[in-house]
């Protein structure tokens, strides 16, 4: 297996970088340029692997996409130009890919089959399908619809009002696409407020949604019209270095241009709550915010992370277990089951290989519980094939002492093609 040797036992991290367009934002402008009416421009866009998986799904469905690195032009279609693809709409390892898809194939009048990874194959998509079905599309899958790959055809859709039972950003996405479709108006409450990217992008486009406390409405045929979008940088890539900083000695590491959406930036409260020596200036405030983010070699202490502000963090928590292990005392994860049902279970994923590096971490049904301060050793370790996990244990191996073999490396370049070329930039310099 494809395994790298890590950089480990830094003695400081210095300098600033741009990290990478926010993955969820890249997704959505695809979409979003596909289904409005016009030339859509997108600058900053992430060019990694799952971004690409939309953009290929997009192609099949018969839109006219050209990408050169981060510069994306999309011929919209408007809602009533795509076209049934030829073969299995590929989303390799992307969750967001498939499932925002799925809402928007939901109000087409055609028959598509969608599949991806082994990862994907595993990751629950009931709650997708269920709300899809109630709106009228016709879905099959593996165990009923449960898993891919996934049959849907669409066609008219009627408006719901619906309760999401989990916090989850894909299943609100995946309805208001479909509402945009329907006759009338689609509620919907959240049991917790998760990123609302799709709601900032419909107004991007033109379009008109509401939002009072939890509840978002949506109004269906609306027609939207193509615009320029300016991704910001993805802060779910920022925090690895945010991270990196406040637990490499000597250190001092600037993040430029990182977006700063507040149901994105759970990371920056937990860190100042731990103690992190934290800056953060806002350069914008205009539809998705962004600013520039320093953070310095801190002293920390443990803390608890439950209730509403996990889905504000919720792809942040694998580096923030590291995190904990630099700090004093305990810190404890709670409500954060959804972390069994990404890329990897990142409860055992988390907990299994940084018990290898000599962490004091403990999973629990729905979260995780770190002693610190530990001092991390060296190992062999693998991603597991989940982006995240890989790049946490890179940034793991520069405070540990010994050797660090990482396996299967290459998953990194779902969300951050970059990484190793960024890492090597503030340790050099
Ligand atoms: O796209 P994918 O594979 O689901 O990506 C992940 C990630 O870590 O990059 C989750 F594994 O991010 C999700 C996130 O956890 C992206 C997302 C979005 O763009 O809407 C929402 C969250 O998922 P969910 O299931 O809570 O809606």
């Amino acid at each position: 297996m494809e395994s790298v040797a890590l950089q480990t036992g830094i003695s400081s991290l210095n300098g600033s970088i741009s990290v990478p367009g926010d993955k969820s934002i890249s997704h959505r402008s695809v979409m979003f340029g596909a289904l409005s009416e016009g030339e859509t421009t997108i600058s900053n866009f992430l060019p990694g692997a799952d971004c690409l998986s939309t953009i290929s799904c997009f192609k099949q469905l018969g839109v006219d996409i050209s990408q050169d690195g981060p510069t994306v032009r999309i011929s919209g279609k408007g809602f009533h130009g795509l076209q049934q693809p030829d073969g299995v709409l590929d989303v390799g390892n992307s969750g967001t890919t498939i499932r925002l898809l799925m809402g928007i194939l939901a109000g087409q009048e055609f028959e598509a089959s969608l599949a991806g990874d082994s990862s994907i194959a595993k990751r629950p998509m009931t709650r997708v399908v269920h709300p899809l079905r109630e709106m009228g599309a016709e879905i099959d899958g593996k165990n009923g619809g449960e898993f891919t790959p996934l049959k849907i055809k669409g066609g008219t859709l009627k408006p719901i009002s619906y309760e999401l039972p989990v916090a989850s950003a894909q299943v609100k996405s995946a309805i208001l696409l479909a509402g945009l479709q329907a006759e009338g108006a689609t509620t919907i409450v959240e049991p917790a407020r998760t990123r609302d990217h799709t709601e900032k992008m419909i107004e991007s486009f033109g379009g008109k949604i509401e939002r009072q406390g939890n509840t978002i409405t949506v109004k269906g045929k609306q027609a939207l019209r193509a615009t320029h979008i300016n991704v910001p940088g993805d802060i779910s890539s920022a925090a690895f270095f945010m991270v990196a900083a406040a637990i490499t000695p000597d250190s001092e590491v600037k993040l430029l241009n990182v977006g700063l959406n507040e149901t994105r930036t759970g990371i920056i409260d937990v860190m100042k709550q731990m103690g992190a020596d934290i800056t953060v200036d806002v350069l914008t405030t205009e539809g998705e915010p962004a600013g520039n983010i320093t953070v310095r070699t801190s002293k920390l202490t443990g803390t608890e992370i439950s209730g509403d502000i996990i889905p504000r963090l919720i792809d942040e928590l694998p580096i923030i277990a590291l995190l904990a292990t630099a700090a004093e005392g305990q810190t404890v994860i709670r409500d954060a089951a959804e972390l069994k049902v990404k890329e990897t279970n990142r409860i055992d994923t988390v907990v299994h290989e940084l018990t290898k590096l000599g962490a004091n971490i403990e999973g629990t049904d729905d979260g995780m519980i770190i002693t610190g301060k530990t001092k991390l050793h060296g190992g062999t370790v693998s991603s597991h094939g989940d982006h995240r996990i890989g790049m946490m244990l890179s940034i793991a191996g520069l405070v540990a002492e010994g050797e660090i073999e990482l396996e299967n490396p290459s998953a990194i370049d779902v969300s951050y093609p970059e990484f190793f070329e960024h890492l090597s930039i503030l340790t050099q310099s």
